[in-house]
């Protein structure tokens, strides 16, 4: 058989101004594409790569002729995957369409269309093997398959209801790299200590160390996909595969790196076993940087260049509300401590929707007066089927609050006018890069970096600035 997978491109300005800074490679379609047995004909498309991706994905299909295809999508892209699909039933009646990725995962019954075959939720490699298994052997019926659902007749609401849990990790193929070319896939690598005149977006590798996390965060969903446990994959295959990207910068996609010390442990010691020399970006707690600082000294020795801390927010009653089981203190004792180690921090803060002008002020204070860290901001959206998500369902300003989840929209009603809101949200954003560590006296890099950096960050200002021209108008 022929299999296309595909990755739909963002609607949203807010989210697709923001790839010339970060785009990473397709991983989900490269590990799904790895599960499937041998003998068929696998494709990736990456519609973020086109200028016109409904017409690219069209021209796909009628030049492919694909017996199946698979699309992933988080939330904010759920309505382009339906729509995705209904160009693929109308071009392809015959092919199989199967859904899955984080909106599959959380919420099955959006997906619930004659449009679609089948539904795989959580991770994917195990039930999309079965899927094709079913396929080939001319069969249909998907939802006897752990974790997969059927639409129409065969929906089971009550199951669509329990969020499907992780596989041990130890249990899942390399990715397929070879599915893509690398040369598109960068991202802005902050660094204490930048290689005079090296380029500051390197191509980047996205690797999978574990899965889940032991903390319980309000506005988190990873927490009830995996039980409320850390689940490590083997640090062997973490080398390995760091061994065999095509890139040398290591953008860890975990969701917390460092939660377990000992299998950070284990995995830097087969790092530096095999004599593995690469650079690595990585997110962990700040409580986790203070608790074990030996651990970063370790990291720091095989090639760890910068963490992303999430600050979140800069009074400890707002952390307290949401749960981070973090202090200020804590977050600045983390930062110094990874800066005095030679690593950079990326602060990651979050506005409210009831953020006034006060709020925001502080916000911009805080920025401007820490020490020196990539900073970004998101807006409080709790990601869809976390505890949050449902204690705010009813307040939501748009019927389909999926559309606009992007971390840059609030969905809940604004206490400034939302035009406002979002000039101050660009305005505290637009902070970020002049605290960057890389803008330190001395730190050379190509002119078309600066370049792209000048004209990134004012397309993402204007984005978020006309941010609100994207909700349905009363
Ligand atoms: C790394 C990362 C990013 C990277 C980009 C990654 C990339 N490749 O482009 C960056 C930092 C840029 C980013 C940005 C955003 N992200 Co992000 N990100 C992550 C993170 C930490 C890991 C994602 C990843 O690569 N995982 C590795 C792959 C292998 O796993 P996976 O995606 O889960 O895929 C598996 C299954 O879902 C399934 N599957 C997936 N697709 C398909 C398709 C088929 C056909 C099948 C059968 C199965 C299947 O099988 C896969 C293999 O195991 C997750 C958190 C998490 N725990 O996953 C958040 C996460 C995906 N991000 C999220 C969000 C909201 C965003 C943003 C919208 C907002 C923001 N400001 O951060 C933007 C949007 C970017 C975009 N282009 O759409 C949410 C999505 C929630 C949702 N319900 O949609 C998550 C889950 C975080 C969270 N806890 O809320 N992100
Ligand atoms: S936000 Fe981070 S620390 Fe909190 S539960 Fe989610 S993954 Fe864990």
């Amino acid at each position: 058989m022929k299999i296309l997978l595909v990755k739909p491109k963002a609607r949203l300005k807010t989210i697709t101004r923001l790839n010339p800074l970060i785009f990473l490679e397709p991983l989900e379609l490269g590990y799904v594409a790895a599960a499937v047995p041998e003998g068929h004909e696998i494709h990736v498309l990456d519609l973020r790569l086109a200028s016109f991706p409904r017409r690219a994905f069209a021209r796909r299909l009628r030049q492919l002729r694909p017996d199946a295809i698979g699309i992933s999508g988080y939330s904010h892209e759920a309505s382009e995957v339906i729509h995705l699909a209904a160009m693929a039933r109308k071009v392809l009646p015959a092919a199989r369409i199967v859904v899955g990725g984080h909106h599959a995962t959380v919420f099955p019954g959006d997906y619930n269309t004659p449009l679609f075959d089948a539904i795989v939720r959580g991770e994917g490699c195990a039930p999309f093997r079965a899927v094709v298994e079913k396929i080939a052997a001319g069969r249909d019926d998907f939802e006897t398959i752990e974790n997969v659902m059927a639409p129409g007749a065969r929906f089971d609401a009550a199951a669509a209801e329990r969020l499907p849990r992780y596989p041990d990790p130890a249990t899942l193929p390399f990715p397929r790299r070879d599915l893509w070319d690398p040369a598109p896939y960068r991202c802005i690598w902050p660094s204490e200590s930048h290689p005079p005149w090296q380029t500051i977006f390197p191509r980047v590798s996205l690797v999978r160390a574990s899965f889940g996390c032991c903390m319980d965060c309000s506005f988190c969903v990873v927490p009830s996909l995996c039980g409320g446990k850390h689940m490590p994959r083997p640090p062997d295959d973490v080398a390995e595969e760091i061994a065999q990207a095509p890139n040398d910068r290591i953008y860890f996609c975990d969701d917390e790196s460092f939660i377990d010390p000992a299998h950070a442990r284990a995995v830097a010691e087969a790092i530096a076993r095999r004599g593995i020399r690469k650079r690595y970006f990585a997110w962990a707690r700040s409580t986790t940087v203070n608790r074990h600082p030996d651990l970063f000294v370790q990291w720091r020795e095989i090639g760890l260049d910068a963490v992303f801390l999430g600050f979140e927010a800069v009074t400890d009653e707002e952390l307290r509300r949401i749960s981070k089981h973090a202090t200020v203190a804590d977050n600045e004792r983390a930062h110094a401590a990874l800066r005095e180690r030679g690593i950079a921090v990326q602060a990651g803060f979050m506005v409210h929707a009831g953020f006034g002008r006060e709020d925001f002020r502080r916000l911009k204070d805080y920025i401007r007066n820490m020490p020196p860290a990539q900073v970004t901001c998101t807006v409080y959206t709790p990601s869809p089927g976390s505890r949050a998500w449902y204690e705010e369902r009813d307040r939501y300003v748009c019927d389909d609050p999926f559309a606009l989840h992007d971390c840059m929209h609030p969905l809940t009603p604004t206490v400034l006018p939302l035009r406002e809101f979002l000039e101050e949200f660009a305005a505290v954003s637009n902070l970020g890069p002049t605290r960057n560590p890389l803008r330190a006296p001395g730190v050379r890099f190509p002119f078309r970096d600066i370049f792209r950096v000048v004209r990134a960050a004012s397309g993402y200002s204007r984005a978020l600035k006309r941010a609100y021209r994207d909700y349905p108008r009363p």
